[in-house]
Order: C-alpha cells, then structure tokens, then sequence
C-alpha cells in the first residue's frame, strides 16, 4: 500500500539570526530568531512511502540525488517513521523553486515541505508548532519555515520545547528585495562556520547575550509596525553575526565586494528618505528588507549598477501547506 503526502514551503530569512547550537543531534540553537517568510522562493515536495520500494530514493528537480544527500533524508523520514511505526521506505520528489540567479540555500523550505507532506503521507496529524520541532531535526532555519509571516524560533531546552511560533502576519507594507550576487555553492557550511565561531571566536558569548536582546526588541517593534525599529534592528543583528565571525579562527568572511556595494547603495537610499535595511546570510548575496511599496524604487536604483535578474522582489509569504495532486501536476 502506498502513503502520499505533497506540501508547498517557503523559504524564510533570519531578522535575527541563529548562529550556533546547544545540542547539535538535536538541533538545539543558542539564541532565539526570528524570520521573515518570502512568497518568492518556496520547495514543491511529494513522498510516498511504498512498501515495494527496498531504499528511500531523493530526486531534486528531476535529478536523482546521490548516496549523501539521500542519506539525510533517510535519517529526516526514520523520525517520521518511529512515530508512525511505518517500516517501509518512500520516494521523495522535489522541486525548488528558486530563481537560478538567488543562488539562496534551500535548505529551509526543503525540509519545511519534506516535513509537511510526511506527515500528510503517515497520517501522523501533527500541528505546525510540533511539526517545525520534526523540520528543526533536517535543518535548523526549517524550523521557521513551517509558518508564514513573521516567525519566531523558540530556542527552548529539549526536543519538544524548541519550536516556531506564528507572530504576526506580515501583511502591512512588507517587502524584500534579494540582491543574488553570486550563485556558487558557498565555501564553508553554515553547520561548519557555526562550530567554528562557537568554538572560537571571543565574541561568541556577546553575540549569544546580544541577540536575545534583539529578539525582545523586534518582537515589540513588530507589534508596533515600528517598521524604522524594525529594520535598524534587522541590519544591527546581521552586522554583529558578521563581526563576530570575523573574530573566529580561522576568520570567516562571507562578504564579497558586491556586497559591500550593495551595503553602501543602502545606506545612500536610507540618506534619501527610503527605509531600506540589510542582512546577510552565510553568503555574499544581500537582503534588503523594506516596505512593499518601496520595492521598485530599490529596484530601479540598484539597477544602476547590477544586471536585472540578479534583483528580485518578494513579499511576505504563507504557512506551509498540502497540495493537491492536481496542484503538483501542475510543475
Ligand atoms: C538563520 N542561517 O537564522 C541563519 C543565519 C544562516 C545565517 O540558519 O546546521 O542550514 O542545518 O541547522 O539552518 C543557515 O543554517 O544550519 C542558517 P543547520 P542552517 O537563518
């Protein structure tokens, strides 16, 4: 007998990052975050377990997936299995839907929307709050992508107490533009440069103390709509991470000219009455988190000087969700 679940997640971007772990079997992160969901990019994933089927078998975008990468989503799907008692292996369909240029990791909506339709396929009838503690174990950014909007990550103690919360739709002039400034697979890992800061850099226990602070912060600038608030916020946070990565050791600098170019284009666009504010990832490519409505303005301006399908805007974007089949044919 065959079990089939489809679901549909977006990617999210950290306002206050997440950048080490408590406990890393478990996926324990060091400091609460919080996110933006972006309607933009978001991973299409079908699983059906077959009881015929002798291995669990990956295709990403209609390629087959080698030994590693399938690996991870045998021990993700084992999860699911335990708690259904299912014993048979699935074949996991995917599709990401990433413009090539964003070259952004997909890691968050991926196993958002493998979570998701596992739990459609076992029938397991999980709610978000505990299915994002289930996404957390593939990656840690997936715990927040089980919601749209705004999304906090409880950082918790255990297994069962660090999970997402929904806080605050995002529906009042919220907008992203995503400056992809080179789409190469990073040289170094988040999971890698996040040890490596941890266990090295002096800054390490600041930045912990520090974006605590933040979190308290922005969850009232989000209550008020104190979008100006907000976005200082937003851009201090990234810039601390950064810093204090420069601090580890060996240094890590995931900044590249461009991405100072764009930093600075900001910063000129702030000077002209614009409220625009930047954050990096573990990554050269720059996000400017701005009001909807501001979007094309940024646009324009940063055509000045990059080429046009290296800028893409996004809106806010939705909870994780099934699809039909028809919804799946549709790709
Ligand atoms: C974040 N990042 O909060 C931070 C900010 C990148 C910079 O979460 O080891 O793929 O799988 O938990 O979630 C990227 O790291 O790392 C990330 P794992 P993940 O979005």
């Amino acid at each position: 007998m065959k079990k089939v679940g489809i679901a549909r997640a977006h990617t999210n971007i950290a306002l206050v990052k997440y950048w080490g772990k408590q406990n890393e079997k478990l996926f324990l992160p060091m400091n609460g975050s919080l996110s933006l969901t972006l309607d933009a990019f978001y991973t299409d994933t079908k699983v059906v377990f077959d009881e015929t089927l002798t291995r669990d078998s990956f295709w990403l975008n209609e390629e087959k997936q080698e030994k590693k990468e399938t690996d991870k989503i045998t021990d993700f799907l084992d999860l699911f299995r335990q708690a259904g008692a299912v014993k048979s292996y699935a074949a996991v369909l995917s599709y990401n839907h990433v413009p090539t240029a964003a070259g952004l990791a997909s890691s968050a909506s991926a196993f958002a929307a493998l979570a998701g339709a596992a739990n459609q396929a076992i029938g397991l009838d999980l709610s978000g709050r505990v299915l994002s503690t289930y996404a957390r174990r593939g990656s840690g950014s997936a715990t927040r992508s089980i919601f749209g909007g705004f999304v906090e990550w409880q950082k918790g103690t255990k297994n069962s107490d660090s999970f997402a919360i929904p806080i605050d739709a995002g529906n009042w002039d919220i907008g992203m533009v995503i400056v992809a400034i080179n789409k190469k697979k990073k040289k170094l890992s988040s999971r890698e440069g996040m040890r490596r800061t941890a266990a090295t850099s002096p800054f390490y226990s600041a930045w912990v103390k520090s974006a605590e602070e933040d979190l308290i912060a922005m969850r009232s600038a989000i209550k008020n709509h104190d979008f100006e608030k907000l976005g200082w916020l937003t851009e201090s946070n990234s810039m601390k991470m950064h810093g204090m990565m420069f601090g580890a050791l060996p240094p890590i600098c995931y900044f590249e000219p461009d991405s100072i170019r764009v930093l600075q284009k900001a910063a000129e666009l702030r000077n002209e009455g614009i409220l625009c504010y930047t954050t990096m990832d573990a990554g050269p490519n720059v996000k400017i988190l701005c009001q909807y409505s501001d979007t094309e303005k940024i646009r324009e301006a940063l055509l000045e000087e990059f080429d046009t399908e290296k800028i893409i805007i996004s809106g806010v974007g939705p909870d994780m969700k099934l699809l039909s089949e028809e919804e799946w044919q549709a790709h």
